[in-house]
This record gives C-alpha cells, sequence and structure tokens, in this order.
C-alpha cells in the first residue's frame, strides 16, 4: 500500500471557499448530473454533501489502515439504535470547513443555513440510548479510538408526530426515500444469517440447521472526528433475500413459499420499535436483535481471522460493548461460533468470550428488562436456547447460586443476566444509577462475581455546544482561546470572567439571540407568539409518566390560575416550552401529551394572561430540534421520580448551553448539581430512598392532595372540563389515577416543586444573578462531554489505547 494517503492530499487547513466551490459544482455536475441553473436545493445538498465527504474519505482510509497495520485492539459499539441527527454541518465543522462551505454556498448564490435544514435526520433510535450510542461514535473518532459501530439500517427511523386537535398522530418516516449521501453500500460484506430449524449432528458434535436465512448486507458511514485526525466506520446493516433459497422452492412450483424469505428479509430492517424502555416481547424484534448481533459477530471474527491472529486470541485485539441487552444474544453467539465453527470446548470459548464482552445497563425500569419465552426464544434460535441452557447450568454447578438466581426461569430467558454472566464488566451510566444496579437489579450476581462499575455518560460538545449555539461557542473562543472543543475541562476558565459584568453581559445577549431566533421559529411554526424576554422554561424527553410530564403541566396550571387571581402582581413572564413522543401503544402518555395542547390552547388565548405564560408544544421532537431547542433555554427541566431515570443526557446539554436545572436527585442529575453547587441548581423532590419509603403509605396521592389547596385547585378545574371544552370525561382517567394510583409520587412533590419554580422566578428577576448562575453551569459542564465518558470505558472496560 502506497503512503501517499498517509497525510490529507486535501488538506482542509488550506482549503478555500473557490476550491470547494470547484468541488461542489464537479459534483454537481457529475455525480447529480445537474446544470447549476436548474439545481434544487436538494442537488445543492447532495453536491454540497459528497464534496465534504471527499475529504473524509482519505483520513478514514488513514485511520483504518493503521489500525490493521499495527493490529491496535478494536472496539466493537452493538446498538439497536443509533440518533444520529443531520450530518452534514456536523461534518463541517470537525472539519473545520464550516465557514468555507457557508461562503462557497454563498458564492454560488446559496444558503447555507437553508441546506443544512433540508436533510433528514437520520432518527434510528428512540431517545437518550441511541443518542449517546451516536456521541460515542463521535468521541470514539475524536479521541483515537479505534472502533466500529454496528447497528440496523432501518428504513424507517423513528415515527414522526403530528398533533390532531391536541392529539398524537404517528405518521411513517422515510429518511431513505431521499439518497443518503453519506454511506458506501458493501455487498461483498454480506453474511447469512439464520432462523428458526433445528439442530443436527456434525462429526459427532451438534450444530444448527437454520430453517430460514437472509442476508445482512453491509453499509459504511464514516464518523469523523475533532478536527479530522480520526475517523471510524458506522456499519449498518441492511436485510437482503438470501436468493439460492428462493430459486429452489421455486423450481419446486412451491411459489407462495419461495416469496417468504423475500418477504422476511424485507422486514427485518423495515422500521425501528418505537418503545423507549418497555420491551414488547416480539418475535420480530427478537429477530432483529439476532440479525444485528450474528452479523455484527461474523464480521469481527472474520476481520480478526484476515488478520492472521488464532481465534483464541481475540480478547487481545477485539473489545465488544453490548448497548443495554438488546444485543445480549452476542454471549450465546459467539460461544455458538467459536464452538461450532471454530472447534472450541465450552469452557475455553466461555472465557475467550467473557473476556470480550462488555454490557451497558440503561434503566432499572422493570418493564424494559428483556425476558424471551423459552418458546419464542426456542423456537427463532433453537441452537441458542441449548447454548443458554448449557451457560445457565454450568453457571449453577460452578457458583452454586440462590435458586431464584439465573437466565432461565419460570419459562423465559432473561437477558439482563445472560449478559451479567457473559460480560467481564457491566456498568451503570451514573454513580446513583451504578450504585441501583449493584443494590436492585443483581445483587447476588454481583456478590457472587463482582464487576458492576459505574462510567457516567456524557455528550458531545461538538454538536451540542460548538454546533447548535454559535453565539456562545464564539463567545467562549473569544473569552478563553481555542482548543476547548476536545479538553471540555477548559471551559473552567470561563469561571474567573463570571465576575465580570461585560462578560455576563455578553453571555446574555449570545442566548438572547438563540430565544430570539426560536421566538421566530416558533411564530412561524407554531403560530404562538412569544417575548424573548420571558423566561424559557424547557422540558423535552420522550413522554413518559417516570419522567413526570404531568408535574410540569400541573404546576403550568397552577401558574395560570395564580395569574388570573393576581393579574396585577409582577410575574416573571415564562415560556412553557414542551417536546416529545409517546410511543404509539403508550395510552397514559398520550392522554398527558393532549392534556398538555389542551393547556395551551387555554392559556395562549387568555387574554388576561397575556405575555405573562405561553405554553408551546411544537410537534415532532428530534435532535434537530434539540439543536434549535436547548442554546435558547433558560431552564433545564429534569423532574422524574427520583430513582427512575437511568442517566439522562439532554440534562448534560443544558447545562452546557448555560441553562440552570429544576431538578431531583435522579440520574446524573445528582452529577450535575455536585458540579455546578447547590446555589447554581434548583433541588427539589423526594429522594429514591423517600420515594420507596413514601410509597409504603397506601394514601400518599391522597394525603398530599389534601395538604395543598393549590394541587387541589388544580385537578378540580381539569375534573371540571375547563381544558376540555366543558367536557368533565376527557380527563377523569387521568385526574382518578393522580388521586389513586400515583406510583410516580406527582402528587408528593408538586408543593416541592411549585416552591423551586417560584424560587426560579426569584432568581431570573435579578439579571445578573442569574446570568451569572447560567454562565457558572457552562463553566462547570466540562465533566459531561462524552470524551470522558469514552477515556472512562477505554480505560475501565475495553484495555484499549487511543491510536492517535
Ligand atoms: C434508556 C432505554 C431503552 N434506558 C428499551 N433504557 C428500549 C430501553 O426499544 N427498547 O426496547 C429502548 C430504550 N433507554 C435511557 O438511556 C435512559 O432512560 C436514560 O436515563 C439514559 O440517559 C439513556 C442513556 O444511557
Amino acid at each position: 500500500m502506497g503512503r501517499a494517503f498517509d497525510r490529507l492530499e486535501h488538506d482542509v487547513t488550506e482549503l478555500t471557499p473557490t476550491h470547494l466551490r470547484a468541488d461542489i459544482l464537479r459534483h454537481l455536475t457529475f455525480t447529480l448530473g445537474k446544470d447549476a441553473d436548474h439545481a434544487s436545493l436538494y442537488d445543492w445538498r447532495m453536491a454540497l454533501s459528497f464534496a465534504i465527504r471527499d475529504r473524509i474519505v482519505e483520513p478514514w482510509f488513514a485511520s483504518t489502515r493503521k489500525t490493521w497495520e499495527t493490529g491496535h485492539k478494536r472496539v466493537y459499539y452493538l446498538s439497536m439504535e443509533f440518533l444520529i441527527g443531520r450530518l452534514l454541518e456536523d461534518a463541517t465543522i470537525n472539519l473545520g470547513l464550516r465557514d468555507i462551505a457557508e461562503s462557497a454556498m454563498a458564492e454560488l448564490g446559496q444558503d447555507f443555513r437553508a441546506i443544512v435544514e433540508d436533510e433528514p435526520d437520520a432518527a434510528l433510535g428512540n431517545g437518550g440510548l441511541g443518542r449517546l450510542a451516536a456521541c460515542f461514535m463521535e468521541s470514539m473518532a475524536t479521541v483515537g479510538c479505534p472502533a466500529y459501530g454496528y447497528g440496523i439500517r432501518y428504513e424507517h427511523g423513528l415515527f414522526r408526530q403530528r398533533f390532531e386537535s391536541g392529539r398524537q398522530v404517528e405518521t411513517p418516516e422515510d429518511w431513505l426515500s431521499q439518497r443518503h449521501p453519506w454511506e458506501f453500500e458493501r455487498p461483498e460484506s454480506a453474511y447469512t444469517i439464520g432462523f428458526k430449524g433445528e439442530i443436527i449432528t456434525r462429526d459427532g458434535r451438534e450444530v444448527w440447521q437454520p430453517g430460514e436465512t437472509v442476508l445482512a448486507e453491509a453499509y459504511d458511514t464514516p464518523v469523523i472526528g475533532w478536527e479530522g485526525k480520526w475517523a471510524n466506520t458506522l456499519r449498518l446493516w441492511g436485510a437482503k433475500p438470501t436468493t439460492q433459497f428462493d430459486l429452489e422452492r421455486f423450481n419446486r412450483g412451491d411459489y407462495a413459499a419461495a416469496a417468504e424469505p423475500e418477504a422476511l428479509a424485507r422486514t427485518l430492517s423495515r422500521v425501528l420499535y418505537p418503545d423507549d424502555t418497555t420491551y414488547q416481547g416480539k418475535e420480530l424484534r427478537l429477530k432483529q436483535e439476532f440479525f444485528l448481533t450474528s452479523a455484527a459477530l461474523q464480521d469481527i471474527l472474520r476481520r480478526h481471522l484476515a488478520g492472521g491472529y488464532a481465534v483464541a486470541d481475540l480478547p487481545r485485539h477485539v473489545a465488544i460493548q453490548m448497548n443495554d441487552t438488546h444485543p445480549a444474544i452476542a454471549g450465546p453467539e459467539l460461544m455458538r461460533l467459536l464452538m461450532d465453527e471454530h472447534g472450541m470446548e465450552f469452557d475455553p470459548a466461555m472465557e475467550v468470550a467473557r473476556a470480550c464482552l462488555g454490557y451497558t445497563n440503561h434503566t432499572l425500569l422493570p418493564e424494559a428488562l428483556e425476558r424471551w419465552a423459552t418458546y419464542t426464544f426456542g423456537n427463532v434460535l433453537p441452537r441458542h436456547m441449548q447454548i443458554v441452557e448449557r451457560i445457565d447450568s454450568w453457571h449453577r454447578r460452578t457458583f452454586h447460586p440462590p435458586h431464584y438466581v439465573g437466565i432461565v426461569k419460570h419459562h423465559e430467558v432473561r437477558m439482563g443476566e445472560l449478559a451479567f454472566i457473559m460480560a467481564h464488566k457491566v456498568n451503570g451510566v451514573s454513580a446513583l444509577h451504578s450504585d441501583l444496579v449493584k443494590q436492585n437489579l443483581f445483587p447476588e450476581l454481583e456478590k457472587l462475581h463482582p464487576r458492576i462499575i459505574n462510567e457516567t455518560n456524557g455528550v458531545t460538545p461538538r454538536r451540542w455546544l460548538k454546533m447548535c449555539n454559535r453565539p456562545l461557542a464564539g463567545l467562549i473562543t473569544d473569552t478563553i482561546g481555542a482548543g476547548w472543543e476536545a479538553d471540555l475541562d477548559r471551559l473552567k476558565e470561563l469561571e474567573p470572567h463570571v465576575a465580570d459584568a461585560g462578560f455576563l453581559t455578553a453571555f446574555g445577549a449570545a442566548k438572547r439571540q438563540n430565544k430570539q431566533a426560536l421566538a421566530g421559529w416558533m411564530q412561524a411554526h407554531c403560530g404562538v407568539s412569544v417575548s424573548a424576554d420571558a423566561l424559557f422554561d424547557v422540558q423535552v424527553k420522550r413522554i413518559h409518566e417516570y419522567k413526570r410530564q404531568l408535574l410540569n403541566i400541573l404546576e403550568t396550571i397552577a401558574r395560570w390560575h395564580d395569574i388570573r387571581q393576581n393579574p396585577e402582581k409582577d410575574w416573571v413572564p415564562r415560556v412553557k416550552i414542551f417536546g416529545g413522543k409517546a410511543a404509539p401503544g403508550y395510552v397514559v402518555a398520550k392522554e398527558i401529551i393532549h392534556l398538555i395542547n389542551d393547556v395551551a390552547a387555554v392559556v395562549n388565548a387568555d387574554p388576561l394572561v397575556g405575555d405573562r405564560l405561553k405554553v408551546v408544544y411544537p410537534p415532532n421532537y428530534n435532535v434537530s430540534l434539540a439543536e434549535r431547542l436547548i442554546p435558547a433555554a433558560d431552564l433545564s427541566e429534569q423532574i422524574s421520580t427520583a430513582g427512575k431515570e437511568a442517566s439522562g443526557t439532554g440534562n448534560m446539554k443544558f447545562m452546557m448551553n448555560g441553562a440552570p436545572t429544576i431538578g431531583t436527585l435522579d440520574g446524573a442529575n445528582v452529577e450535575i448539581l455536585q458540579e455546578v453547587g447547590a446555589d447554581n441548581f434548583f433541588l427539589f423532590g423526594l429522594t429514591a430512598e423517600e420515594v420507596v419509603k413514601r410509597r409504603a403509605n397506601p394514601d400518599h396521592a391522597r394525603d398530599a392532595i389534601l395538604a395543598s389547596q393549590s394541587l387541589q385547585d388544580v385537578l378540580q378545574m381539569i375534573a371540571e372540563g375547563r381544558f376540555s371544552e366543558g367536557d368533565p370525561s376527557r380527563y377523569h382517567q387521568l385526574v382518578h389515577r393522580v388521586w389513586h394510583h400515583d406510583y410516580f409520587l406527582v402528587a408528593a412533590d408538586f408543593d416541592a416543586y411549585r416552591a423551586a419554580q417560584a424560587e426560579v422566578d426569584t432568581a431570573y428577576a435579578d439579571r445578573m444573578r442569574w446570568l451569572r448562575m447560567a454562565a457558572l453551569n457552562t463553566a462547570r459542564s466540562g465533566f459531561f462531554s462524552s470524551d470522558r465518558t469514552i477515556r472512562g470505558y477505554m480505560a475501565d472496560v475495553w484495555s484499549v489505547e487511543p491510536a492517535l
């Protein structure tokens, strides 16, 4: 191999808008076949994307080659979700070409912003877990950790959300209906994935004879790190029919059966399951999980052997991370490949598998813990069922766990226990969560095999500060110089400036610029006009009872009621902004959405209230909308019932962008509070321990409601139909649940939340005090860079050094 590519042939530092313009025009002409005079916005976006992609390919080759040549250990991140969002602007940012691209497009008479916003989000994920995988991919490229992300190339990502009369309506998302310029199809990298069938004996060994097969075909997207120094690969698998199968049956005249593999193949990578933190137990989902995992493991083994290494050497060259239990079939599948395909015995195969595998737990919610009926599991994956039984009995014989601890119980395969036993390290995603994983989820297993550690989540500051908040990023660079983007602890250098009124004023001006932009957008897209002077109070995340959007909207109603009672009081104007999707089958979450929209309609139309309170709920919250909302936020709502939010990552993005948190002691809020200090955080609510104790009182909700006149008033107004056009039935169930089945303790925390909101008003009214708090949130957010998280995994789980 020539050395020519070791250096960038296109040296990005020397690239001028004129060079880039020539590249864009070349692609417009020769890749798109379009004449500049007739090019649409789409054509220009494609041409620019290809011109930018060209700049990624060389560092990508150089990184891949370096890993090959040095035999460096690689990390394989297996995830059913990668919530990537848009790629064009992010790529220009990491290549240092953002402004050059803007100028080049301007020279061509095109608006860079419009082009960027024409790109559909790659929404191959539900929420935090999928977005974390995307941040990790970017950080692994930035810190020079050789890595592959493995996922599924869903034809349809997360559904699009609309509101009809305030109710959520889902429509299919079709990001792939347009050309996706970032990926390279690899028809030569395809693996056969089997399902069902039977076990046969071959050379005295039991092996699997699948009854159905599909092909997993690779699509590679390069992931470029900060300053283009390293690039990794996101390899997504698309399902294709295996044609030989078709033909055989077809020739036998069995036409319907001949079409079966085709149908199975197409459904496998058709659509992302839209559940966040609940699992459904559907056969197709199990097949998707195995499809991803088997393709990834076959690819990993192929690459390892191609490097000339022995199978038994796998752990020296390969670290495999399971993003929750969704790819936990990796344990038995790796065992199957090592034993059935590579002739290893059970014990050494276990050692190899365990040394390679790591498992990250992302939730304690019982409804999220995957457990497959042995019937389904054994039917879809008969050989894996055997291997799981063997692992389970090996574990019982060797370690004598209590009878109730094990992988197969009550005719179910418990994927958490399986992942735990097959991994050498198990980690939680925040300090509190990792403690709870130890104490409540796997206490016995942890006693037998101590392996639970903590790796607190993080977010990439390139996308979530540099890219999405240009005014603030510019101020930071002007104040402390460049380089903080890849060394986020340097934000600490802002602290001395917080005493400087000039700096605070500039900080406030940056925030105001973002708020002004958001206000304009909300006017245009939601038809609500808001004042940029109001406090922008933002809660954006999936709609879930434990996240307590209900608490927020109840407080909104109380505030509205108070304003109407005392219109002459000096109210701090507020805009309550909500965003988020509910799982299509989650009836209670959908009711909450409806209520928020109903309250918005009443409040926004109330002339008595005017600018003192507005409620805005833009539909279809996604990564791109987050990039718009978070930089404009004054207040970050992180109000989950303590003990339920494993980490949260939105909380970190708000902090970085200078929005103090109102929140409970839950997930990473605990560490945010620790970093930022109690003076700069609005803490309220029961702790995780208090929550458990409070639930022991069967009347906790009733007691709390009777003790709070305000909450009684709010519930009364809803029950009377004040927000449902006089119809008392619409929210009858919802009100009933608050009184009688308030598992998430909305009532118990209501007064404390209101008091904390009153403190927010007081603090905001003192402009310099508020700006100081906001600036300190940014200055102290360095810990929450996903670069720090990735370095933690590299040292504690993967035993891999940076290759840079
Ligand atoms: C998180 C999920 C999740 N935890 C099941 N668990 C899913 C579970 O499709 N499914 O079946 C999908 C997603 N997602 C989130 O992970 C946590 O709730 C957040 O607190 C955390 O910040 C995030 C990343 O660790």
